[in-house]
């Protein structure tokens, strides 16, 4: 079978932050795509990826390449924040070319019976990890079977009845899978935000699924999505690493797991693999504070690690506890310290207006992150996951959800004790303005620059997004005035 699989078009900065800078967001490799056709491939399919945000593709163009290919069936790949467009697109390709159609990702991970009843465009959609299933999929169409018995699928049949099969338990051993098929795409079109990439071309790498904590109350990872916990074995990793680099030239990985220290005797492995093979690419990763140690850091390190990415949230050791975080103030002090003493920046990861939180507790968490020298702070305004108590006190479904994430400036959850939306907004952008512009940071940035050149033009282009994302919105000032 041919199979085109597609990202529909959308441009995330200007969509989600309002951003005119051309080049303030960066295209990201589309993993869960390029995971599915490498599987495809496998089993003997031929398969053309068309990722319309990194192409600058509209929809016709996107008919355009599809024509080309000619395809027999056609797979589109949206998280939530695309499925809007991503169906428009089904609805235009089921006209333009009439094959079987199909969706996968986040969100019909999350909502499958609610993206078939939204678009009868959709034949099937996919729901949890899209590869074994895609295949079997594939496999069927090709023996002009029914749908009927392959895990992780909901199928329309040709009297327009639903029928949602068994969710699929995903068995494979990650260290036998597919290079995923970064070929499919022009890696020079790919990067990742300034602060994670030393050298380009960078590409997204995944090495595990799930999270082994999985834990915490505000994340869809500790819930909706789970995905059961495994990884490569240390050799595979840093094998396929040295793969993408000797084959396709990627120079950074910024890698996409969400816990990706976990054991230390896994990093220590993993670490001296890379440095086996030479050191083939500088890197960075999410790490939970819990994870690390100044040993640890030092391996990372020294096979090519320049910054991890610590998920701290609200520094007040009652909000984590709250937050199921395994996480106090002192011991991401602590992590901190530790990465400093490897030479490792620190991306810290907060969030405004958690349920519990209060404004006072925000610009005290701007406080401990500029005591502990956090390099780069990155707050996110709240917004409920389905997994959440504030999720069900909305009342909230697909809709809803999907909505919340269209504007990332704006804040769509009120947690006790504020007053309204507005005020959300503005405590969240008193916390960028009370970090970035203390003095204690603007030192230290100033004299870290000093001392290293790629350094100071990631902070120049960091610099330059963040004055875009905060450039005063004077037509959203009238419309609420
Ligand atoms: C890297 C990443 C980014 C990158 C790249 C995004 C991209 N182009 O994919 C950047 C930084 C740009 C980004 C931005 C955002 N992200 Co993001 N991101 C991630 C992250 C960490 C990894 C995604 C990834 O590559 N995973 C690995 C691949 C292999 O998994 P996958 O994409 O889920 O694909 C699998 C299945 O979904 C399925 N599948 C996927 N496509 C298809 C297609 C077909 C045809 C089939 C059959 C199957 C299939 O099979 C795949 C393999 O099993 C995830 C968290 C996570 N761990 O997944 C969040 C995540 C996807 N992001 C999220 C969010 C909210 C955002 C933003 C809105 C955040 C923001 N504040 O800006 C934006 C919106 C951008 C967008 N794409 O919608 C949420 C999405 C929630 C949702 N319901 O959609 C997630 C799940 C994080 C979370 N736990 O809340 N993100
Ligand atoms: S926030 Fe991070 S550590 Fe917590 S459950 Fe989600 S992915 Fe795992």
């Amino acid at each position: 079978m041919r199979v085109s699989l597609v990202v529909p078009p959308f441009d995330y900065g200007r969509q989600l932050y309002g951003l005119v800078r051309r080049r303030s967001f960066q295209n990201a490799v589309p993993l869960g795509a390029i995971n599915v056709a490498a599987y495809l491939r496998e089993a003997g399919h031929q398969v053309q990826v068309v990722d319309a945000p990194a192409e600058g593709y509209d929809n016709d163009q996107i008919c355009s390449a599809i024509n080309r290919f000619v395809p027999d069936a056609i797979g589109v790949s949206a998280t939530s924040v695309i499925y809007d467009p991503a169906s428009a697109l089904a609805t235009l390709l089921k006209d333009r070319f009439d094959v079987f159609t199909f969706l996968g990702g986040t969100h019909s991970s999350l909502y499958p019976e609610w993206c078939m009843d939204d678009n009868v465009a959709w034949d099937a959609a996919v729901f949890g990890e899209g590869e074994e299933t895609a295949v079997e999929l594939v496999n069927a169409l090709a023996a002009k079977k029914t749908l009927d018995g392959i895990g992780g699928v909901i199928w329309r049949d040709g009297d327009g009845g639903i029928h949602k099969n068994q969710h699929r338990a995903a068995q494979r051993d990650l260290s036998d899978t597919p290079l995923p098929a970064y070929d499919l795409l022009d890696l020079s079109r790919y990067s990742a935000p300034p602060m994670r990439v030393r050298r380009t071309p960078a590409v997204y790498m995944e090495l595990f699924r799930g999270c082994a904590y999985a834990k915490c109350t505000y994340c869809t990872s500790g819930g909706g999505l789970k995905n059961r916990y495994r990884r490569h074995s240390p050799e595979s990793a840093a094998e396929k690493i040295l793969q993408i680099h000797m084959r396709y030239g990627a120079n950074e990985i910024a890698f996409v797991d969400d816990d990706f220290v976990v054991g230390k005797d896994w990093i220590h492995d993993f670490c001296g693999e890379l440095r086996k093979r030479g050191n083939p690419v500088s890197w960075t990763a999410y790490a939970r504070a819990s994870q690390v140690d100044a040993g640890v850091f030092a391996a990372m390190k020294a096979a090519g690690c320049h910054q991890v990415l610590i998920g701290m949230e609200v520094l007040d050791n009652a909000m984590l506890r709250a937050l199921g975080k395994d996480l106090t103030v002192a011991s991401s002090a602590e992590a901190i310290r530790a990465a400093h003493s490897a030479d490792i920046g620190v991306i810290g990861l907060f969030m405004a207006g958690i349920p519990n939180s209060t404004p006072e507790s925000v610009f005290t968490t701007v406080e401990h992150a500029l005591q502990q020298e956090v390099d780069v702070a990155v707050f996110s305004l709240y917004r409920p996951p389905p997994v959440s108590e504030a999720f069900e006190a909305l009342g909230w479904g697909s809709r809803e959800y999907m909505e919340s994430f269209k504007k990332q400036k704006e804040a769509v959850y009120v947690p006790a004790g504020w007053r309204d939306l507005r005020h959300v907004e503005q405590v969240f952008s008193e916390a960028y303005r009370r970090f970035y512009l203390d003095p204690r940071f603007v030192k230290r940035a100033a004299k870290r620059a000093f001392a290293d050149p790629v350094l100071a033009k990631n902070i120049v282009k960091g610099a330059l997004t963040l004055a875009d994302q905060f450039r005063p919105d004077f037509r959203s000032l009238i419309a609420r005035a």
